[in-house]
Formats: structure tokens, sequence, C-alpha cells
């Protein structure tokens, strides 16, 4: 079987973006390939956060990918920093890594530009090696990646090439290696259309955890009346019916796409149920589906929080799992690099 990897971040609360973008798509991902899922806690360190809300925020992630559908029967689910291999292979790579391909990176420059110079810590520039040693550990064949995080692919690949010049090949095979790569070389995934979910108060923005109001977004364990509540205060257009694709609503093209994805509705039916809809008709109509989509995970949620047990044997399990492939990458990579290793 194909090997797919990814992950979520920690920081404050999962909503309907990183759901729909991401954890979603990971229920067919699991059935089709051999896929590894995982909360990204040492990426959450990379501008300042809350050290007291780490840990909570970590479980409460795991809990959300089982309560979406995550099968741990399928897939493993495991937090990254009880992975040791991660932060280990991000030292040998980072030797690789030439500093202008960091300081390429759009994300960094964003962030670092938001956050000013006192705020950025220098794991905001290597994070994505960081990333590099998530996927190149497990031999990923593929990486599902939005648009933000395609830059950091083309990086991991670009990495996991030169490594394999370096180190590799008869160099490699001259050490003892088995001949051939170090690294398997990743696909990008491209996740399915319209999976690219905006803030309610501004179509041109993407939903995001850390935008400062909670209103621009709907968490995936907000009560029935707040996602209520944040629909009928969601910012509309006044032109008279609904419909996709028309660049001057960038609104009414999201609200579209997320009932059509909430409803498991095909684009042409969405298009043609809400066409003569105004938005007073259209917005009781989303936050029923939106409920109705939510309710049975945010139940699910709350069964697996109120066993403490069983998230952490999940967690165990899913780490020994993935121990077991990430180790024999990293001890692969310490021979070809040259290290002398224990007997
Ligand atoms: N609005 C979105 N639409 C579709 N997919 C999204 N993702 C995030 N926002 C949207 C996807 O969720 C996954 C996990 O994201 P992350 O935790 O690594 O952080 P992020 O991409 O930076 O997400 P946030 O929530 O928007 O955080 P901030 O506010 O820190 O930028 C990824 O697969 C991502 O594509």
């Amino acid at each position: 079987k194909k090997r797919v990897v990814s992950g979520v971040q920690p920081t404050g609360s999962i909503h309907l973006g990183n759901y729909l973008g991401a954890i979603k798509n990971w229920i067919e991902l699991q059935n089709q390939y051999d896929t590894l899922f995982f909360i990204v806690d040492l990426h959450a360190i990379t501008l300042l956060y809350d050290a007291q809300q780490l840990s909570k925020a970590t479980k409460e992630t795991a809990a959300i990918y089982l309560a979406c559908g995550v099968d741990v029967s399928k897939a493993s689910v495991f937090v990254q920093s009880h992975v040791p291999a991660h932060v280990e292979l991000m030292w040998l790579l980072s030797s690789a890594t030439p500093i202008g391909w960091l300081n390429k990176m759009i994300q960094f420059k964003e962030k670092s530009r938001k956050a000013g110079d006192e705020n950025v810590g220098v794991a905001l520039l290597t994070y994505p090696v960081l990333m590099a040693s998530d996927i190149l550990l497990y031999q990923s064949d593929f990486v599902p990646v939005g648009d933000d995080q395609k830059q950091h692919l083309e990086l991991t690949r670009e990495l996991a090439e030169r490594v394999n010049y370096l180190y590799g090949g008869r160099k490699w095979k001259k050490l003892g290696g088995r001949g051939g790569a170090i690294f398997k070389v990743p696909e990008p995934l491209i996740p399915p259309a319209g999976a690219r979910v905006m803030s309610l108060t501004d179509g041109l923005s993407k939903m995001s955890k850390s935008a400062p109001s909670d209103q621009s977004r709907i968490n995936l364990l907000d009560p029935k009346d707040v996602i209520a509540n944040k629909i009928k205060r969601c910012k509309t257009d006044s032109f008279s019916g609904l419909e996709f694709d028309n660049p001057e609503r960038p609104e009414c093209n999201n609200l579209l796409s997320v009932y059509q994805l909430v409803s498991g509705k095909t684009k042409q039916e969405v298009a043609e149920e809400c066409k003569d809809m105004n938005w007073g008709a259209f917005k009781p109509v989303l936050t029923d589906a939106l409920i109705d989509h939510l309710h049975p995970i945010q139940v699910r949620y709350e069964e697996i929080m109120s066993d403490a047990n069983y998230l952490d044997t999940v967690l165990a399990e899913g780490a020994r799992r993935a121990a077991e492939i990430a180790d024999s990458t990293l001890q692969n990579v310490y021979q070809a690099m040259g290290f002398l290793r224990q007997r």
C-alpha cells in the first residue's frame, strides 16, 4: 500500500476549514492508503504560545480526529513529540538545508512580518525542515497539501533529492546501505475542489485559528446556538439569488460550498436548490445542515473525552507503530551520513 501522512497543529480550536480541508478527507484516504495522522505539537510552538494550553489542545485535537471518523484499526494516530525521531532527523536534515531555501519561504516572511522580530523564534525559520522530517521519516508516497503548504512540500522534495544525492547512491552502498535512495521523494495530493473554507466575516481571507474574531469561524465543537448565531451574523451581499463562482460574491461562493460539503449534495444540486433563494431563506438551511453534520461528531467527541484512558492507549499504540517505521529510516540516515553507531 502507498503511504500518506498528515497532521494538524494543536493551536486554538479546530474549525470547519481544518475539517473540510484536511480531516474529513482523511476518512477516505485511510481506506485506500497506509495512513499516519499526527498532532503536530512541535510545530505549534513556532510563535509565542500558551504552554498551559498545549497538552490540553493536543488531547482535544486527537479526540477530534477520532470523533471525525479516523479509525485506529486503519490509521496510526499519534503525537509528533512522542516519536523523538522527528527532532533527530530534523537536525540531520538541517545540515543539508541551504539557509537561502528557508529565507524564501512565503509563510516565514508573512508570519515574521506580522509577529515582529522580537517574537520570531529560529523555529519559525526552520519549521519547514521539521515538516520535511515528518514526511521523509515515513517514506511517504503522498502528502495532502493545501495552497499554503505547497511551497513547503516542494522544499521537502528538494531536500530528499539533495540528501539522496549527497549521501545516497554509490556512497550509500559503500557504507553498507542496500543501494538506491535514502528517502522516497513524496508527491502532493491535491485536496478536492472547494475545500478551501473562507472566513465568515470576509470571503477573501481563509478561515483560520489565529484570526482574532471567533465570529469569523465555525469551530467543530461550537454548540448549536453559537453556530446559528454565527451564520445569522456572517457577511453576505445585496445581490438577488445565490450562485457559485461569481468573483464579486466571495461570501456567497464560500457559504454555498460549505453547504455543499456538509450536506453531501453535488454542486449542481446546490446551485439548483439555491439559485432563487435570498439570504433570509438560505441561512436557516445552512445552519441546519451544519448542525446535523457536526452534532454526531460532537457526541462522539464527548464519549472519547469522558474516557481518558482510551485516548492515552490509542496514542501510545499509534506512537509505537510510527516509531517502528521512523526509527528504521533514522538509523539508515545516521549510517549513510557516516555516524559511528552503538553496537
Ligand atoms: N480555511 C481553510 N480551508 C481549508 N483547509 C484549511 N486548513 C486550515 N485552514 C483551512 C488546513 O488544515 C490543516 C491543518 O492546518 P494547521 O493546523 O497546520 O494550520 P494552518 O494551515 O495554519 O491552519 P489555521 O487553522 O488557519 O491556523 P493559523 O491561523 O495558525 O494559520 C492543513 O491541511 C490546512 O491546509
